[in-house]
């Protein structure tokens, strides 16, 4: 295919992120937007939407045996997040670092759980863990024709 997901290694590497619904109860999604602009990584795709029960399964259904998958599920359908696309340099594995650790106990300082949040049931924003789960979630979130490719003067 041609890769509308994004080619892992490279510079046009795409992952997926969703800003939770407390980010958006807390009013954090320009706080959170900011982080990955000034880290330098490029919007490639970008919605809002109160996520159904259906999709959420889908995106969790590794945690379906999980004592909080049901719990976590509240929470994700409880109201609108903000689905996005990121590309740029390594911005799988840097998105999971300019997040940092599932639970924010564990996240440093630094980091946008370590800063800004305190419970790992209420934990801001979600990114993918790897190059399958990148472009898995970015085809269960947005078609091809939602995600967009444009340059920027400091692309080369
Ligand atoms: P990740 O979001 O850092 O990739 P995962 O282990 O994949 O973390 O868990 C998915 C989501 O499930 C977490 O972001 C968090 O919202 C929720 N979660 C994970 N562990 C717990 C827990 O122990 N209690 C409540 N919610 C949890």
């Amino acid at each position: 295919g041609d890769a509308w997901t994004g080619m892992p290694g490279s510079i046009t590497e795409r992952s997926f992120f969703a800003i939770k619904p407390d980010g958006l109860q807390r009013g954090l999604v320009g706080e959170v937007m900011s982080r990955f602009e000034r880290k330098g990584w490029k919007l490639v795709g970008l919605k809002m939407l109160t996520p159904g029960r259906q999709l959420v399964e889908r995106h969790y259904e590794e945690h379906a045996d999980k004592d909080f998958f049901e719990k976590l599920l509240d929470y994700m359908c409880s109201g609108p997040v903000v689905a996005m696309v990121w590309e740029g340099h390594n911005v799988i594995a840097g998105g999971r670092k300019l997040l940092g650790a599932t639970n924010p106990l564990e996240a440093g300082a630094g980091t946008i759980r370590g800063d800004l949040c305190t419970n790992a049931g209420r934990n801001l924003v979600h990114a993918s863990d790897g190059p399958e789960s990148a472009r898995r979630e970015i085809e269960l979130w947005f078609s091809r024709e939602e995600t967009v490719q444009w340059g920027r003067a400091t692309d080369p």
